[in-house]
């Protein structure tokens, strides 16, 4: 099992304006959220298969807390309430689908992994929008 246990900073991002562009948040909601999302602070917290993942930024801060292969309650990243998949992919990526528990949408669904240089890489997608973001242990 990977190590995702850490205090991680974002190295890099793609595509994340473009990800709430597909879920249909407005011009002035993207602008603040993508400011925001630009320096977000991620701690985890893991025991075996069990992650805590505690993402911080100035105008949200969201905790998830799931076991891979345990179906959990979060929100996609426009804030909808959904019910969260999460499987091993690989050996060091989970891969997670998330229902929502209301309404439509297009299908988001996110990823984490942990390279072999010990970074995180997660994706969200919303449809065949992809965002890719690169963090480092601090
Ligand atoms: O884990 O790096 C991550 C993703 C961080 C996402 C932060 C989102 C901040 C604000 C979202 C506001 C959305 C408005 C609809």
């Amino acid at each position: 099992i990977p190590d995702f246990a850490g205090t991680w900073k974002m190295k890099s991002s793609e595509n994340f304006e473009e990800l709430l562009s597909a879920l249909g948040v407005g011009f002035m909601l993207r602008k603040i959220a993508v400011t925001a999302a630009s320096k977000p602070s991620v701690q985890i917290t893991q025991d075996g298969e069990t992650l805590t993942i505690r993402t911080s930024t100035s105008v949200r801060t969201t905790n998830i807390s799931f076991t891979v292969g345990q179906p959990f309650s979060e929100t996609t990243v426009d804030g909808r309430p959904c019910t969260s998949h999460p499987c091993w992919e690989t050996e060091s990526k989970i891969s997670c689908e998330q229902i929502l528990q209301k309404g439509e949408g297009p299908k988001t669904a996110w990823t984490r992994e942990i390279t072999n240089d010990g970074e995180l890489i997660l994706t969200m997608s919303a449809g065949d929008v992809v965002c890719t973001r690169v963090y480092l242990r601090e």
